[in-house]
């Protein structure tokens, strides 16, 4: 065989591959072709090419990336394993990395969730990094609630059904996150990690680490508006009961393209949950 045996030639013949623009699904089919396994192809090349954008990163002073949970395989199914629960895939953008999922949540689920959180829901508030302090904002008009992770049998089900969809631990995740909006009620765009700029970052990070996905979950079907946005791909997801959207950010940047927002509700309310999941455990 030919420079691919050996590790240390394979991984600069990746390289060059890399450099001149060739595809990764190319590269590990050309080596294949050559005799390697599907699956040690794909580790090899994800390696390296994982090692290049370091190494970019690095060079342009950006943060590096970190790895994402990533619900799809490329060229996987599109009907996912939530574990007690078939989840279908009914759209998905590579940049943002965005996965839109249907029916995540039964009806019963749902409905549970609204008359649990109901009675709890305070004016939602947004953490103010430079101040380090959580604090009503006008970018975000919502009522919301947290559970503590495992706070019952429907949260702990979800937290289950989603480290399996994902396949990040349960214990990484936060706990989940109702919010309610009224009409006219919004989330402007933002990042939902943390600005390592900001002097009230590294007390956060500290539990938990960087948040590295997310998922909303639409808990009813609102009469009109209420998408959530992703402005700078021109891209909108309805929110429609049962149904959520996945996006993960591989690194505290707004290369990420996943700044996002909560559009007003124009008629009728929207409840969604959401969980947002860390790079390490979060206590
Ligand atoms: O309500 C939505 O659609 C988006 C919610 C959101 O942006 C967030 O909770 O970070």
């Amino acid at each position: 065989m030919s420079t691919l045996e050996s590790p240390a030639p394979v991984r600069e013949w990746i390289t060059e591959q890399a450099r001149a623009g060739r595809e990764p699904l190319e590269v590990v089919a050309a080596m294949v072709a050559e005799g390697w396994q599907q699956d040690e192809a794909i580790t090899v090349v994800q390696d390296v090419l994982h090692g290049l954008l370091v190494e970019h990163a690095r060079a342009n002073g950006l943060p590096e990336p970190t790895p994402v949970p990533e619900p799809m395989e490329a060229g996987g199914s599109h009907l996912l394993d939530g574990g007690d629960r078939k989840v279908p895939v009914l759209a998905y953008l590579r940049h943002p990395r965005v996965v839109v999922l249907g029916g995540l949540l039964s009806d019963e689920e749902c409905d549970e969730f609204i008359a649990l959180a109901r009675t709890r829901l305070q004016r939602s508030e947004t953490f103010l990094l430079d101040e380090g302090v959580s604090q009503v904002h006008e970018a975000r008009t919502s009522e919301g609630m947290f559970f503590t992770r495992g706070e019952n049998a429907l949260c702990r089900r979800l937290e289950a059904r989603l480290a399996k969809l994902c396949a990040w631990p349960v214990e990484f995740g936060e706990g989940l996150q109702v919010l309610r909006y009224g009409p006219g009620a919004e989330y402007k765009p933002h990042f939902d990690y943390f600005d390592p700029a900001k002097s009230g970052t590294a007390g956060i990070l500290a539990n938990g680490g960087q948040r590295v996905a997310s998922i909303v979950m639409y808990l009813n079907t609102p009469d009109a508006g209420g998408e959530t946005t992703f402005p700078d791909a021109g891209f909108k997801v309805a929110p429609v009961k049962g149904n959520a959207v996945f996006f993960s950010y591989d690194r505290p940047h707004p290369m990420t393209g996943t700044r996002h927002g909560g559009a007003p509700v124009v008629a009728g309310e929207k409840w969604v949950v959401t969980k947002w999941l860390r790079l390490g455990e979060f206590h």
